[in-house]
């Protein structure tokens, strides 16, 4: 088989370049390791910049989101007992919109269905060859038989666990990283939101978090070890927990009920440089990780998208290779903002087990600061809402 672009990874981001290129007239085909029912239900990012929601509008697939969505003008600090509002509007003009990933999902899956994108789920042992040449190629198993494509590009969209960015040879790439030494154990429930707006609260018991699907479902998350097992925490244990780490007024307000869902994910900073080799071009995950405090990890994924596909427009309608030649430092130069604010919206929100008494007042202090100054607001909240493009 041959198409143009070959696609390794369904995820938002592998989904998305595949709607955009399909509208542009260029082919593709979509490797994806899982079943369609397991991404239906992946829960992960909620918060989506005005840059994102706008692309997938471009991708035809913005519909329902904007009738579903919520938009948020604000976002809440809590520390120290008090609760601080971070005006997003009023300080920058723009807001944030809830709409869970996993509708995102949903969304590109059908788009792709009604207009028969290829679209290979349960595609395994995805293999990458030829990236220096110009005749990459993709190999695969499906049912018992294997396949190949012949590509002119390879889009590398498998996450973090992927096997694009292992295909690039060890000496031309280069890793920046950071592992914390805690995890987000998140819950979802059908419960209404302790608040219409989101809370990142920074208690002595660790870090937590409010935040939302809709007005009836609820998402929280917790600060606990990195090596947390789910299997310990019970119902009844999240919501006391929880209770215990928002201002006294939200855990009087919280509504509890049974979780829909329960997990702990990792945090990790990380960055593979470059973000192209030969004709492989990695986008989101594969080529980045920031903790999810930021709400910056589907965001990103969205700018490379954004960029990747200017990038095989420009050379498939004219030839031009400028886009495609200059699509790792664009991104990168985004990625490393977003990389900054995530890990600095870590540092400030979460507590930190090897912290000293100094850098714990330095942290307590800087919140304090936060919740006085219009300047450190405008940082934090021109950050929040997504730089420009
Ligand atoms: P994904 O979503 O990991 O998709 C990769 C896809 O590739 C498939 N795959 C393979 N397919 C074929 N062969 C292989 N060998 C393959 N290996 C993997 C996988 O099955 C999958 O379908 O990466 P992508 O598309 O780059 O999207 C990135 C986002 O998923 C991620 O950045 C966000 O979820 C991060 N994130 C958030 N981002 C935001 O912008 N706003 C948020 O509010 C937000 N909240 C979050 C988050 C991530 C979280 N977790 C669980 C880490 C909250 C949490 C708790
Ligand atoms: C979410 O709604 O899941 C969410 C929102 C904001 C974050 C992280 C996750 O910073």
């Amino acid at each position: 088989m041959r198409t143009q672009v070959g696609i390794v990874g369904g995820g938002p981001a592998g989904l998305l370049l595949a709607r955009l290129l399909g509208l542009a007239g260029i082919e593709t085909a979509v490797l994806e390791r899982r079943t369609p029912e397991y991404l239906r239900a992946r829960v992960r990012a909620g918060l989506l910049e005005q840059g994102t929601v706008d692309l997938l509008a471009e991708a035809g697939v913005g519909e329902r989101l904007a009738r579903e969505r919520l938009i948020h003008e604000g976002v809440e600090l809590a520390f120290d007992g008090g609760r601080h509002r971070i005006d997003l509007k009023g300080l920058t003009g723009r807001v944030v919109t809830i709409y869970g990933q996993a509708e995102i999902q949903k969304d590109l899956m059908d788009a792709h269905a009604a207009t028969g994108t290829n679209v290979v789920y349960e595609a395994e042992d995805v293999s990458l060859h030829g990236l220096t040449g110009d005749a990459p190629r993709l190999r695969y198993h499906k049912g018992g038989s294997s396949h190949e494509i012949a590509c002119d590009f390879i889009a590398g969209c498998d996450g973090f666990h992927g096997v694009s960015r292992q295909a690039i040879p060890q000496e031309v790439i280069r890793i920046y990283e950071r592992v914390y030494p805690f995890g987000w154990l998140g819950i979802l429930s059908d419960t209404r939101p302790v608040n219409h707006e989101l809370i990142y609260a920074n208690s002595e018991r660790g870090f937590a978090l409010c935040t939302m699907r809709s007005m009836t479902r609820s998402r929280y998350y917790l600060q606990v070890p990195a090596d947390e097992d789910v299997a310990d925490w019970p119902d009844a244990r999240f919501w006391t927990e929880l209770k215990r780490r928002i201002p006294a007024d939200a855990a009087a307000a919280l509504q509890t009920g049974p979780s829909i869902e329960k997990s702990v994910a990792p945090l990790r900073s990380f960055v593979a440089e470059p973000m192209r080799y030969g004709r492989l071009f990695l986008a989101g995950d594969a080529a980045h990780i920031v903790p999810p405090t930021g709400a910056k990890g589907l965001n990103l994924a969205a700018a490379d998208v954004r960029f990747l596909a200017a990038a095989l427009v420009a050379h498939y309608s004219g030839g031009d290779t400028d886009l495609m030649d200059g699509y790792s430092a664009r991104c990168l130069q985004r990625v490393w903002k977003a990389q900054r604010f995530s890990w600095w919206m870590t540092g400030l929100t979460h507590r930190f087990p090897e912290a000293s008494a100094f850098e714990r007042r330095a942290q307590a202090a800087e919140l304090a600061y936060l919740a006085s100054s219009k300047a450190a607001q405008m940082t934090l909240a021109e950050n929040y809402v997504g730089l420009p493009l």
